[in-house]
């Protein structure tokens, strides 16, 4: 059995750098890169000194592992096919929309499959190779589906824990998925799987039960038809929801600078009466479309009174090439630039939308510059965001709306929680949050505070870890509540 040193391995699809170049020597120059994963993973990383297994973000870039900011990086190599098959083809344009629901159609091609089951054999491969004898790994994501059951055929001494950062879909859509028995059959490699929302595991215990003809005993899963000792395994399938950095969140928008900055922010803006701001990634899943056509609506229908209006848009470019993505820029764009035609004047525009990914401090100040946070996404795992403009708010101001479908709502109790959808619904949230009192704002802002600081990213990964090692070994002792199987679809 091959083993490394590291007792401690995250395999993701991306590593948390970006390269930006290369060094007069030769070296290359990483840079961190932003998103959800990072964001949440590297403070864990640096505290654990463990090894993180990913792709370095460029085709056919080959590299030795390497150490930084406290992390081994070790990178998987993706050819520029692999690019476009594994990764835009089956896990943005197959398994992502499949898994928000379809809300842009699901390509299901077989040549994109059989480059995802390649690549994460190699995934597999790559982690085995670190980690040492009885190690934890922590594989992360949709992209790597199949690496636990891969990782447990070559290496039954580890434990494996699989975080999925996204919904898992009801049957009904994830039965589309022509893999499915062979997806579900991937997860169930772990001995732990996390969820953002009890509905997402609840969803794939079902899967599991119809894709896979799996028993499933309230939150386990058993695998393996022999005896105790015999290859049978119980799976837990559980609800981790994710959050992030929040103290050093705080800390950020506490720092005059940011605060200096988020007041030249709103006289940049033209001293607007209210600021509204919308923080995505540039994604369908994200409702900016919704959220800029409610905004319109509001615009034209005057409800919010004689106030000077803006919202900022943030959208920071994504899967560029993937069609769907390239598509919906223009669409953004066409509606922004028709809404701004339509309903500015000379030195007043209503929507300032912004293409570009901004320092972390930039984003912080804008968190804080803004009185009304639009958090209006159609389905999104957790959606940090919303976190992190509660996290920023430590003068207690500001109001979020927040989208049900969020699974940040599942916590976010106190924030306007909206289905948006429903736009005459949205509107009425976005008048009521444009007016509430300043007690009433200080009152939600502090409960939404105390709860993300107090389940912040370090308590998300020792929650998950300590489930997922306090359960190794474990044998099922039949302590469940309900029972179900049989099932199966053929
Ligand atoms: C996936 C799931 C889940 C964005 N633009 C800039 C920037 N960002 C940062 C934000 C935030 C992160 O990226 C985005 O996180 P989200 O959670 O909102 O969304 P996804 O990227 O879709 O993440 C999601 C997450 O995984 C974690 O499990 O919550 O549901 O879809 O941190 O601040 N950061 C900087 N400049 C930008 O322009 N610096």
């Amino acid at each position: 059995m091959p083993s490394g040193q590291y007792d401690f391995v995250v395999v993701a699809n991306r590593l948390p750098v970006d390269k930006v170049g290369t060094t007069d020597d030769g070296e290359p120059l990483y840079e961190t890169s932003p998103g959800g994963l990072v964001t949440a993973l590297a403070p864990v990383m640096r505290s654990q000194h463990g090894a993180w297994v990913g792709w370095a973000g460029a085709p056919d870039e080959s590299g030795d592992a390497f150490d930084s900011d406290g992390m081994h990086l070790v990178p998987v190599e993706l050819s520029g096919q692999d690019v476009e098959d594994y990764y835009e083809g089956m896990s943005n344009g197959t398994l992502w929309p499949l898994f928000h629901d379809v809300i842009a159609a699901p390509e299901y091609h077989r040549h994109w499959w059989d480059a995802y089951v390649r690549v994460n054999r190699r995934f597999a491969e790559a982690a085995a190779a670190q980690a040492d004898s009885g190690a934890t790994v922590w594989v992360q994501d949709y992209q790597l589906l199949l690496v636990p059951a891969m990782l447990r055929e070559q290496r039954p001494d580890l434990r494996i824990g699989f975080f999925n950062h996204i919904p898992f879909p009801g049957y009904e859509i994830f039965s589309q998925l022509p893999w499915r028995r062979q997806v579900i059959e991937g997860v169930l490699g772990s001995d732990l799987v996390g969820f953002q929302r009890r509905s997402d595991a609840t969803n794939f215990l079902r899967a599991c039960r119809r894709a896979a003809g799996a028993t499933t005993r309230g939150s386990s899963v058993h695998v393996g038809h022999g005896g105790e000792g015999d290859g049978h395994r119980a799976v837990r399938a559980a609800a981790f929801p994710i959050s992030i950095d929040a103290r050093s969140f705080e800390e950020l928008a506490s720092d005059s600078a940011v605060v200096a900055r988020a007041a030249e922010v709103r006289k940049e803006l033209g001293d607007p009466d209210l600021v509204l701001l919308g923080v995505d990634r540039l994604d369908y899943t994200k409702g900016i479309r919704h959220r800029l056509s409610i905004f319109k609506e509001l615009i034209e229908d005057g409800a919010l009174g004689d106030k000077q209006v803006v919202l900022v848009q943030v959208a920071s470019p994504s899967r560029e090439r993937v069609k769907a993505y390239s598509d919906l820029r223009d669409e953004v764009e066409l509606i922004v630039g028709r809404l701004n035609g339509d309903h500015g004047t000379v030195g007043w525009q209503p929507v300032h939308y912004l293409h570009q990914s901004f320092p972390r401090n930039e984003m912080a100040a804008l968190y804080l510059a803004a009185d009304v946070m639009l958090v209006t996404a159609l389905r999104d795992g957790m959606n940090l965001v919303a976190k992190e403009y509660v996290a920023a708010r430590h003068d207690d101001d500001g109001v979020l709306v927040l989208s049900e479908f969020a699974g940040a709502a599942d916590e976010l109790a106190q924030a306007v929680l909206v289905n948006p959808h429903d736009i005459d619904g949205t509107k009425a949230a976005i008048t009521r949050a444009a007016s509430m009192s300043r007690e009433e704002r200080r009152r939600r802002m502090r409960a939404l505070r105390r709860r993300v600081k107090e389940h912040d990213v370090e308590r998300w990964a020792q929650e998950f870890l300590g489930s997922l090692q306090g359960r190794v070994g474990a044998r099922d002792g039949g302590s469940g509540i309900e029972s179900g199987s049989g099932e199966r679809e053929r």
